[in-house]
């Protein structure tokens, strides 16, 4: 796909993997531009059911490039807001946005927008040896790429402010405690749980699926009656698939079910 980002699609699981080791998978506007690629190519591709993202070396990434800011123009300037609507806005949107699970293996360090994009996924396991740290602060930033949104959705105002006004570092253990993440495996486990979840994921009513997340997804700003009707609005589509009726006629047969994700 690119020199720093690799795709590769295995039994319904795409698996991207931030891949520029010796600076921490740090983005660059090439990587970022690859990544949008890779994920609208997952969106799009009826053959993956479910996606991991990860990195390689001892980063999950980084965040953005700092090299690359601070060398824009003569002035050291950037445009951030074109910056970020153009790049990082657009991948958290499609994480978001895109119909199947995304799970996060977050193997190694996850800073600045590297924890915003982990923090956007459906599903995080982290290693036990990673630290999500929120260090917008520290190079005089404010959290973007969504952590002002996530954060404190899945941790709490107070301390979610804390975190990141201090730029503060969360281990695996706290990140846990805190319902940051879902799991915590050894680094050395990592890959083979994710991919382990991802093929069930992808081994599963995909339609139905990637439904619960559009509505799951919308519920955490709407209100319960507008809830309930959007419920019954998505079980109308969920029982009409094949899946649907896969799932109940595997039940009555006493069986396990195959379900083609449609
Ligand atoms: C890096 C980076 C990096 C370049 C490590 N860039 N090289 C911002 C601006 C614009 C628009 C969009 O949004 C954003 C949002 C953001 O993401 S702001 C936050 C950016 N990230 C950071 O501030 C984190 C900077 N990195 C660090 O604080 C440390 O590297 C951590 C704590 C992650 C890891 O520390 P160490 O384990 O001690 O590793 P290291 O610092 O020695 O890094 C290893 C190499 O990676 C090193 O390169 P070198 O050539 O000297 O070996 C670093 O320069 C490079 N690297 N992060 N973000």
């Amino acid at each position: 796909m690119s020199d720093s980002i690799r795709y590769a699609v295995d039994e319904g699981v795409a698996t991207i993997t931030f891949d520029r080791p010796d600076k921490l998978n740090a983005f660059t506007d090439p990587m970022l531009s690859a990544l949008g690629k890779a994920l609208r190519e997952a969106a799009r591709d009826d053959a993956v059911r479910c996606l991991v993202l990860t990195g390689t070396g001892r980063a999950f990434s980084a965040g953005q490039d700092l090299a690359d800011v601070s060398g824009r123009d003569a002035s050291g300037g950037m445009r951030f807001r074109e910056h970020l609507e153009t790049t990082y806005n657009r991948a958290i949107a499609a994480i978001v946005e895109i119909e199947k699970p995304v799970i996060a293996a977050i193997n190694g360090v996850a800073a600045g927008a590297g924890a915003s994009i982990a923090l956007a996924c459906d599903i995080r396991l982290m290693a036990e040896e990673a630290r999500l740290i929120m260090a917008f602060a520290g190079v005089g930033l404010v959290p973007d790429s969504g952590s002002t949104w996530f954060l404190p959705r899945m941790m709490g105002y107070e301390r979610a402010f804390e975190l990141a006004a201090t730029g503060g570092r969360v281990t695996a253990a706290e990140a846990l405690e805190l319902g940051l993440v879902s799991r915590v495996v050894p680094g050395d486990a990592l890959a083979g749980a994710a991919q382990e979840l991802a093929a069930r994921l992808a081994t599963g009513p995909t339609k139905a699926i990637g439904l619960t997340k559009r509505a799951m997804r919308r519920a955490l700003t709407c209100r319960l009656d507008d809830a309930l009707a959007y419920e019954a609005q998505l079980q109308e589509i969920a029982g009409g698939t094949a899946d649907h009726r896969e799932g109940v006629a595997a039940f009555l047969e006493k069986r396990p079910a195959r379900f083609a994700g449609r």
